[in-house]
């Protein structure tokens, strides 16, 4: 698969010039956005300029050193901490030679790798498992190809009494953990919309929002996590105060729907007009008939594309 990516983006560069942004992008699953920003915020990387059209061509070098960034983020260090080490240093951090490397065959850790190693309670070589996924698939790949998928799955077994609740919890534990340190190198980007993601009071369900979180982030916009369980209250005086664009919610079949409309109503109308409410979750499309209440509309957002579209009207 990713000798396919690789070729790919050979195709879309010219040959000894340097890559392109996108070509870089493809190569290191890092955003355009982060790129973009680390360049201004941090002087790395520092591509040239195409004559002519003033794009950017990144050598060789730079694209081997963002390489072992993404390796060292994955393993929970922040952007800024590790932009000015050498590569030698950040090999130190995260040794390739320990199957950090992009190089890993993303087909190797398969959901179904991951669910084995989860029900015979290897939890150690699960987190290294999804440690190497995330470098070598990416963020957009590894939530929507792996955490979600195995989210998925675990519930279903769950619920089908082949896994235990300590099982439930192990997974959500793991890949809370690797979704977070996903996430921080984001966490100085100022990009838009500006999203704060929280559950209402009842919906314990958080996890979704730290995959949302990250798909929004590779996607280009800024999401604001503020955790399970927020006080109406609260949430609509956090949206206000952090100047969001929009506030977005997982509300799971779980919920009780009677108290949640209810909850949605007041958030609807302690927020100002210009901040969208979006909700996701198992629950969200039973809730849909909200959509144009009175105030500002409710939007349901329930599949990744969706969440694309969402951020590509609230930018128009
Ligand atoms: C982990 C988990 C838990 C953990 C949660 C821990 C945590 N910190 O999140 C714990 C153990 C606490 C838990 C508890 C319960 N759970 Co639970 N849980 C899950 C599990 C396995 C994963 C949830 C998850 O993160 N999914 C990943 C998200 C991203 O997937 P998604 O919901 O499909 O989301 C998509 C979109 O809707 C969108 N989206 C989601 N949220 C948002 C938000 C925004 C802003 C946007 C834009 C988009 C968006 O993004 C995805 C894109 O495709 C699910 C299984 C499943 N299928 O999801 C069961 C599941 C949701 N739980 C279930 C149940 C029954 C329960 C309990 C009632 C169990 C019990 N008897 O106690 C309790 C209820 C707790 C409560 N009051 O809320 C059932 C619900 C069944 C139903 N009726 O639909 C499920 C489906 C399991 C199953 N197969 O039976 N659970």
């Amino acid at each position: 698969m990713l000798e396919r990516v690789k070729a790919r983006a050979g195709r879309n560069s010219r040959e000894g010039e340097g890559s392109t942004i996108r070509v870089v992008a493809l190569r290191t699953g890092l955003s355009l956005e982060a790129l973009r920003a680390w360049e201004r915020r941090y002087g790395f990387p520092k591509p040239a300029r195409r004559p002519g059209s003033n794009r950017r061509l990144y050598s060789a070098s730079e694209v081997a050193k963002l390489v072992a960034i993404t390796r060292v983020l994955a393993c929970g260090y922040r952007i800024g901490d590790v932009v000015g080490k050498s590569r030698a240093e950040l090999d130190a951090l995260a040794p390739e030679t320990e199957g950090h490397a992009v190089t890993v065959e993303v087909g190797a850790v398969t959901v179904d790798r991951l669910f084995e190693l989860l029900a015979s309670d290897r939890v150690a070589e699960l987190e290294s498992h999804l440690r190497h996924a995330a470098v070598a698939a990416g963020p957009r790949r590894f939530v929507t190809e792996l955490a979600h998928p195995l989210a998925v799955r675990v519930g279903e077994a769950w619920a089908a009494g082949a896994l235990a609740i300590r099982h439930e919890h192990l997974a959500t534990e793991c890949l809370d953990t690797q979704l977070r340190h996903m996430l921080a190198a984001y966490q100085d980007m100022r990009s838009s919309p500006h999203v704060l993601l929280a559950t209402l009071p009842g919906e314990e369900h958080t996890l979704a929002l730290k995959m949302v979180a990250l798909y929004l982030a590779v996607s280009g916009a800024r999401p604001r996590l503020m955790g399970g369980q927020t006080p109406i209250r609260d949430l609509a005086e956090g949206a206000r105060s952090l100047e969001v664009d929009a506030v977005g919610l997982t509300v799971t079949a779980c919920s009780d729907r009677a108290a949640t409309k209810r909850a949605l109503k007041s958030l609807r109308k302690a927020l100002p007009r210009r901040i969208d409410l979006w909700i996701g979750g198992s629950g969200a499309d039973a809730l849909g008939a909200f959509v144009g209440h009175e105030g500002g509309a409710v939007r349901v957002v329930t599949s990744w594309a969706q969440i694309e579209s969402a951020i590509a009207e609230r930018r128009r």
